[in-house]
């Protein structure tokens, strides 16, 4: 006993990146966010997300063109391909690595939500003025846009710019739009509570992205696929 004594709840209000990749998306996020939103309410979150919605959905169709084999998910050759195509200049470490951060179940396959995810994380890191090569693009000028509005939610709800969202910014958030509905209210504390994976009481970026992939109906997309 004794052996085995990890620091992690040992930190008190945010949570230590613990991968490279994970470090740096904080980073890039924290940059961004000195940068200010264009969003105004929360409600002006709510009302985008039918077009999150439309745009997400659009994924699917670059998704399967990267399943080579059809599996449903997409292994590691076949992400080195889909970078190689769209043009997203990741050396093979950074493929890796952003491999592994998105690969949520550990099967060695991303699947459609997880691929969602890593596209939006890749948009984020590619826009880093820091990187040595911005010249990457990935095609779809709505699809960028979709991320860039869920870049600007996230920034919008992290009131202290620290790169996380935390509970009382969730509350805050919500308290400042205007109409002041509580069910909407309620919704969103509850939405907060699925964001939050490890309980912490802090939502990072991909918990965010995560989140969203539910909310927006990318599942129900799923269920319906009948012949
Ligand atoms: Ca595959
Ligand atoms: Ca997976
Ligand atoms: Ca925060």
């Amino acid at each position: 006993m004794g052996g085995i004594l990890t620091k992690r709840d040992d930190s008190p209000l945010t949570s230590v990146p613990t991968t490279k990749l994970e470090a740096k998306i904080l980073e890039t996020m924290r940059r961004r966010e000195s940068e200010g939103t264009s969003m105004k309410s929360f409600n002006t979150i709510i009302l985008k997300f039918p077009k999150i919605d439309t745009g997400l959905r659009k994924c699917k169709a670059i998704f399967e063109q990267f399943d080579e084999d059809k599996s449903g998910s997409i292994d590691p050759k076949e992400l080195n391909h889909c970078f190689r195509k769209l043009e997203i200049d990741f050396t093979d470490e950074e493929i890796n690595d952003i491999f592994e951060e998105c690969d949520i179940n550990k099967d060695m396959g991303i699947a459609f939500k997880e691929f969602i995810v890593l596209l939006c994380l890749v948009h984020l890191l590619k826009k880093d003025p820091a990187s040595a090569h911005p010249s990457s693009r990935m095609e779809i000028p709505d699809l960028e846009a979709t991320f860039e509005t869920l870049v600007d939610s996230f920034v919008f709800l992290d009131k202290n710019k620290d790169g996380y969202v935390s509970r009382s910014e969730m509350v805050r958030a919500i308290n400042e739009t205007t109409s002041g509905e509580r069910s909407s209210g309620r919704i969103a504390m509850k939405r907060f509570e699925e964001m939050d994976w490890d309980k912490n009481g802090m939502v990072n970026f991909k918990e965010f992205l995560f989140a969203f992939t539910k909310w927006v109906g990318i599942e129900d997309e799923e269920d319906i696929a009948v012949e």
